[in-house]
Order: C-alpha cells, then sequence, then structure tokens
C-alpha cells in the first residue's frame, strides 16, 4: 500500500483549480457613429440674453452629437437591461450637474437610484431648476436657484431613461439623467469608450441608448475576465 503526501499549498492549488473564484469583471467598449450627424444648431436666444452672452466669446450650438474624428462617439447611456434592486446608490458618492455660462453641464449624465444628484449654479445669473419625470415616484422639482446660492439635492426611487431637466429662465438648457437600479452603467467619453465596472458573473443583455439615435442591446456573458461589447449607431 502507497499513502500520497498532500502539502497544504498542492491542496490549496487544487481546491482553487476545482472551484475558481467568481470575479466580477468589466464590460468595456467603444461606440462608433457611421455616417455625417446634421448639423449643430447655434444657440441664438442665448446670445440675446445680455448675462448669459457675456460668458461666451462665440455662439454656443447643442451637443446633440458629440463625434470624433473616426466617428467615435460620446453621450451614450450604456447600461445592463432589466437589472433591477442592486441599487448601491445610498452610499455612493454624489453626481454634480452645473450650470455654466447659461447650460448644464455636462447635457448627459445617469444616476443610480436613490443616488444624490447635485445641481450646482456656476453663473452670475440665477437659473429656474426644474426636472419633469414622466416615470410614476419619480417626483417633479421646479427650484430657482440664485448666483452663489445653496447647491439643489435631488434623489429619484425609480428607474428612468433622460429624466429630462431644463431652466424656465433659459429656455434652450437642457440636461437628460437617467437613473439605474445598479451601479451597473456608463457613459461613452469623447473617445467613444465606456466601462461597466464590477459585473458579477452572468448573462446580461447590454443596452446603448443615445438621445437622438435610439438603442440598441446586445446579449453577453460575464464570466472571470472583461468583455468587450462595441456598438455602431448610424445617421440615416
Ligand atoms: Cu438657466
Amino acid at each position: 500500500m502507497h499513502t500520497m503526501k498532500v502539502s497544504p499549498v498542492s491542496l490549496l492549488v487544487a481546491m482553487l483549480a476545482v472551484a475558481p473564484a467568481a470575479h466580477a469583471a468589466d464590460i468595456i467598449g467603444t461606440i462608433t457613429l457611421k455616417g455625417t450627424p446634421p448639423a449643430e444648431v447655434p444657440i441664438t436666444p442665448l446670445m440675446d440674453n445680455p448675462d448669459c452672452a457675456a460668458m461666451h466669446k462665440t455662439t454656443p450650438t447643442t451637443h446633440f452629437y458629440v463625434v470624433g474624428p473616426k466617428g467615435e462617439l460620446a453621450d451614450v447611456v450604456v447600461s445592463l437591461k432589466g437589472v433591477t434592486g442592486k441599487s448601491t446608490g445610498a452610499s455612493a458618492p454624489p453626481v454634480v450637474l452645473d450650470q455654466k455660462g447659461c447650460l448644464y453641464v455636462p447635457q448627459i449624465l445617469a444616476i443610480q437610484t436613490g443616488q444624490k444628484l447635485v445641481v450646482k449654479n456656476s453663473d452670475n445669473c440665477i437659473h429656474n431648476v426644474h426636472c419633469t419625470p414622466t416615470v410614476a415616484g419619480n417626483e417633479e422639482h421646479n427650484d430657482a436657484q440664485m448666483p452663489g446660492g445653496a447647491d439643489l439635492t435631488y434623489t429619484f426611487p425609480r428607474p428612468e431613461m433622460f429624466l429630462r431637466f431644463k431652466c424656465d429662465v433659459h429656455p434652450w438648457m437642457f440636461a437628460w439623467v437617467s437613473v439605474f437600479d445598479s451601479p451597473y452603467f456608463g457613459i461613452s467619453s469623447p473617445d467613444g469608450k465606456f466601462v461597466i465596472k464590477n459585473v458579477p458573473p452572468g448573462k446580461y443583455t447590454v443596452a446603448a441608448d443615445h438621445r437622438k439615435l435610439g438603442s440598441q442591446t446586445q446579449d453577453v456573458e460575464v464570466k472571470d475576465s472583461d468583455v468587450t461589447v462595441n456598438f455602431t449607431f448610424e445617421v440615416k
């Protein structure tokens, strides 16, 4: 008879090989736009307002299509469809929406349910922050904010795509805040890249939403390494 000697180290290695740890991974990708988007529109009413015009050298334009030289598309909201009840919003740091030069900055942003959205006024003029949610349970707010006024803080309990913020003083001011019931979302940068961090293993439908170009989805499976999902939108 022969006895096999098993060292604690080799036993540990064997255990790890049998039961790999369920590591979370990132879903990464690049968003590309095919075709030439419509020209952005100069916001001429802004320049007709002396307070706002003083903060600009040239007439600002709309930013519906933020596209790089190779079609890299920014401001696409990428999320995991149907993932709910996973919000860590209550403990997540606030997301800031600023008002600068009589424009919302940024214009596309995303938060979790219960996560604080802090609205600042960096301008020397009054703004009126007015959000108009369409999903039941998310509350409408309509708050004047003086120059140097205190920050306004909002939270939304229900998921909603592109919840609209407008300014009742300056009718060209819009921002679009998407609310998710999980931390699994990202927004593409000017290089077209996005990342959804720390996704637990599983099968998901990744949704890419653009304010003007609509929505696309792709199915992915996350195991223990990063997964790449690229999207291409087309101007029709
Ligand atoms: Cu305003």
